[in-house]
């Protein structure tokens, strides 16, 4: 039996548990005090947020991804109904490979399980540089007028946010804003409500037309506003699209083709 004497992981006086605490603080400070001037701020780390993540920060970028909830994925984890597959089209294969997905063709349907989908989709976006920031809920959007520019977001823990208490945001600029959000549209429902100028309205999804759904969200996807683009389901309840459930072709091309958007227009800058 090895028996530790007391104080055996002790360094410069300090007790263990002070350091792993002034560890945490210092390294997470560093990356919050990093993530206050970037490129791209991704909101929601849902299929069409992580792979926009993926193909903008391999191209160099400075990117991050603020989630609200603990974990990455978005609606990529309940299936379909629960049943732990989900399923995309042909058209998704050149995608699939890029995040090396393992997948079955049925007819003529590619079926992922929702557990590789995530994890890899997520481990593509890290390992091209880009940073998921877990637990972070973003409530608002900086701006700019004459002319009109969205040059950030501000964002709270989500624990704060849950708990409804009255705490002040920080404020992250970046050049472009995806709103990634899924259903909810969160950052085009915020640009509507508090800057009428802008012109925007969230109608909502439309029921569901999968086969319209699943192609047009991705004609759609683009630029809303200078600073401002959308991805995925928000792209959908922006423009009134029908919903098209678990086949998630539409959400892994509008993340690429909204990392081509930006991309092009950053150089352009
Ligand atoms: O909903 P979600 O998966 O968005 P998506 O990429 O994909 C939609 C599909 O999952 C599915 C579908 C199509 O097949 O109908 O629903 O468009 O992921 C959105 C993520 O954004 C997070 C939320 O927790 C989820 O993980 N999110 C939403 N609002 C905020 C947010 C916010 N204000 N701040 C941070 N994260």
């Amino acid at each position: 039996m090895i028996f530790l004497e007391q104080g055996a992981f002790e360094m410069s006086g300090e007790p263990f548990e002070t350091r792993i605490t002034r560890v945490i603080v210092s390294t997470a400070s560093k990356e919050l005090s990093s993530a206050a001037h970037s490129d791209v701020i991704i909101v929601g780390a849902g299929p069409s947020g992580l792979t926009a993540a993926k193909y903008l920060a391999e191209k160099g970028l400075k990117v991050y991804v603020f989630e609200r909830r603990l974990t990455f994925g978005g609606g990529i984890g309940g299936g379909g109904m629960l049943f732990p597959k989900i399923v995309a089209s042909k058209e998704a294969e050149d995608i699939l490979k890029d995040f090396n997905m393992k997948y079955r063709v049925v007819d003529d349907l590619l079926v992922v399980n929702p557990a590789e989908f995530m994890a890899k989709l997520a481990t593509k976006a890290i390992d091209a540089g880009a940073k998921i920031i877990n637990g972070i809920h973003v409530e608002d959007i900086i701006f700019r007028n004459d002319p009109l520019r969205i040059t950030g977001v501000a964002a709270i823990w989500s624990a704060i946010e849950l708990s409804s208490l009255h705490v002040d945001p920080l404020f992250f600029y970046s050049k472009a804003v995806v709103d990634a959000t899924g259903h909810d549209a969160y950052v085009l429902k915020v640009v509507e409500r508090k800057l009428p100028e802008s012109k925007i309205k969230v109608p909502g999804d439309k029921p569901v037309y999968s086969e319209v759904g699943d192609k047009v969200v991705v004609e759609r996807t683009g630029r809303i506003l200078p600073g401002l683009y959308a991805a995925g389901m928000a792209v959908a309840a922006f423009y009134g699209l029908p919903r098209m459930g678990p086949i998630f072709t539409g959400m892994i091309l509008s993340g690429k083709k909204v990392a081509e958007t930006i991309i092009n227009d950053l150089n352009k800058i």
